[in-house]
């Protein structure tokens, strides 16, 4: 399959997920377990939908890997792997806060981000009705529509983070946001790492900067990202468990870089 056929079937894949979690959300969330904190919590409806994505790749691509946030990993043996969030911001639908999204990527090379190749992604919004996709070298797009990512404004850059569930991180990265503020004009935290992404790829953001996302997180978002003329960075930085994910236009991106990173 080429790298459109298979943004194609991701696409059609991450409806359908999406409309299950459509419909599970307004029947009632109930909360299943919490895995690394009591505030990193995992749905039934996560669990579901990755089940249903799970399937749908069985089916159509028996050979393909995959990793996913609920059901971790498993090499395939085509060199395909399937990365996939089944609700990226769930505090937010557990809450019943409409920003989630179904997100999956398809990537060679194994599932290693450092060494992988994205060649297609999807950032489904059921909620706004929103379909971000891209496929290697074929640009992204919402709905069909083609994608360009922003410059900033006079103002400063609107920028988007997040926090992780670990209570201890939120110090150091709140002083990270104080870094960054200089350079800002504002400051959005959405919940939903893969749709803040999608929106820098839509130009509705300039840029985005956060730690210790996972590789299902930014997998799909990343390429969004890339394929609209963004760069985006997960720079190595020597004793760093949470590395700092970095999108946006190549001098946002270098700027916020130098920013985050300074010592503080
Ligand atoms: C979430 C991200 C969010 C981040 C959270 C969490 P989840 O993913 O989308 O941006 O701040 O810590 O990682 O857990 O909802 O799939």
């Amino acid at each position: 399959m080429t790298a459109a056929e298979l943004r194609d079937l991701a696409i059609d894949i991450a409806h359908e997920a999406g409309e299950l979690a459509q419909r599970r959300r307004a029947e009632g969330v109930s909360i299943a377990a919490s895995k690394s904190t009591l505030a990193d919590i995992v749905t039934e409806a996560d669990r579901e939908v990755e089940a249903l994505i799970r399937a749908r790749l069985n089916a159509e691509r028996p050979g393909d890997g995959f990793l996913g946030e609920e059901t971790g990993g498993g090499e395939g043996s085509t060199g395909i792997t399937w990365v996939v969030d089944p609700i990226d911001g769930t505090v937010n639908y557990a809450s019943g806060i409409p920003l989630y999204a179904v997100s999956i990527a398809v990537v060679e090379g194994g599932s290693d981000p450092d060494r992988w190749t994205a060649l297609a992604g999807v950032v489904r919004s059921p909620v706004l009705g929103e379909t971000f996709s891209a496929a290697r070298d074929e640009g992204a797009h919402l709905n069909g529509a083609r994608l360009r990512i922003a410059e900033p404004g006079p103002a400063g850059a609107l920028l988007a983070t997040g926090f992780g569930y670990d209570p201890r991180t939120h110090a150091g990265d709140l002083a990270m946001v104080g870094r960054v503020m200089p350079i800002a004009r504002d400051l959005r935290r959405g919940g939903s790492a893969a749709t803040d992404l999608a929106y820098v790829a839509a130009g509705r953001l300039d840029g985005y900067f956060e730690r210790g996302l996972s590789p299902w997180d930014f997998a799909a978002g990343s390429l969004l990202v890339q394929e609209a003329g963004g760069v985006f960075l997960r720079p190595e930085t020597a004793g760093v468990v949470r590395r700092l994910s970095l999108a946006g236009s190549a001098d946002l991106v270098g700027e916020l870089r130098k920013r985050a990173l300074a010592e503080g």
